[in-house]
């Protein structure tokens, strides 16, 4: 066995007891069939929100079940410590590497590195921006784009079921230049150019955090006051934010402001049951086993899909909402 092969299996043991010590006892049930002995090295975003949190969870939770060493490492919203993480994965000699990209640009280099080093990439949840397309295997992740859409489906149903005239939106985006913010935005403005009552009356960057999304708020409210009909955050907690600042200025969010959001985790789909919220897109974050799918394929040197898309939901006030489930995250 040479230093390779030896330095594999110390890690891929050291990642099987870190995953069986530090997670919960083996999943039962639905355990998949996998004879494939795999590393994979995934760098996640941060924990800036519940969606991230839970899409971390249900990756380390698929490796877990596939039986697939999982080397993880959160970058803490930090482009440069993604690229450092992903050069890691190269000198470690993995197998796969996966990664969720906080902004589109400037991955040329280091993935030109990996696909020099012989090791495919997967990109999870975000989209990177490149002229060339031989750097990445697929993209495991959300249609952004038509979230976008079926949020201003939605507010084109809700004016005309109030009988509005005339619809003052403003919009509260998630981080600049990444594929969800860009993709979010495209898709409700699209779904809205054609309709005279809807104006966005301004654009402003919450970065998918929750106190950004409260300043954010804070800003348009001193601005536009009860010019403010519609809020369309790209987040739940930006919307968690904004929902406080609209409440502190004594006005009732659901009802005196239309609020629109992203995600559908568990607390923000508790707020809409409250009427504080209108309409939620849903989000999954739970990628890990088309993730650990992917993985294996392209061990196998298999090939793959270039796009592959959950399906996802709306949840308005609209509906019944009182037959959905946990959500997970
Ligand atoms: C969407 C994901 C976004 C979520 C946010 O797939 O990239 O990042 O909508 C998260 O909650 O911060």
């Amino acid at each position: 066995m040479n230093s390779k092969q030896l330095l594999k299996k110390i890690i891929a043991a050291f990642s099987c007891l870190t995953m069986m010590f530090c997670s919960p006892a083996c999943t039962s049930g639905d355990k998949p069939q996998n004879d494939t002995e795999l590393l994979l090295g995934f760098s996640q975003i941060g924990s800036e929100s519940a969606w991230r949190i839970g899409n971390t969870n249900d990756i380390e939770k698929q490796a877990q079940n596939y039986g697939i060493s999982l080397m993880f490492e959160n970058a803490n919203q930090n482009r440069e410590n993604q690229i450092a993480a992903i050069r890691r994965f190269i000198a470690y000699k993995v197998d796969v590497i996966a990664f969720s990209p906080i902004v589109e640009d400037g991955w040329d280099n280091v993935l030109t590195e990996a696909k020099d080093a012989g090791i495919p990439v997967i990109l999870v949840d975000r989209d990177i921006s490149t002229d060339r397309t031989d750097l990445t295997a697929c993209l495991i992740g959300a249609d952004f784009y038509n979230e976008g859409v079926m949020a201003g489906e939605y507010l084109i149903r809700k004016a005309d079921a109030l009988g509005l005239e005339e619809v003052n939106i403003v919009e509260i985006t998630g981080t600049a230049n990444s594929t969800p913010m860009r993709q979010r935005q495209a898709g409700f403005a699209d779904a809205i150019a054609s309709d005279g009552r809807m104006h966005i009356l301004e654009s402003i960057d919450g970065d998918f955090i929750k106190s950004r999304g409260a300043e954010c708020m804070r800003t348009l409210l001193e601005e536009y006051g009860d010019r403010i009909d519609v809020v369309y955050s790209h987040n739940d907690e930006m919307t968690f934010g904004a929902i406080n600042e609209i409440e502190a200025a004594g006005l009732v969010p659901g009802r005196d402001i239309i609020i629109i959001s992203i995600d559908g985790g568990q607390e923000a789909i508790d707020i809409l049951s409250q009427g504080k919220i209108n309409c939620v897109v849903e989000c999954t974050p739970m990628l890990g086993r088309e993730v650990m799918e992917t993985a294996i394929r392209l061990k196998n040197g298999e090939e793959v899909e270039p796009v592959i898309h959950p399906q996802e939901r709306i949840f308005s006030d609209e509906q019944d909402l009182s037959n959905i489930g946990p959500r997970g995250y």
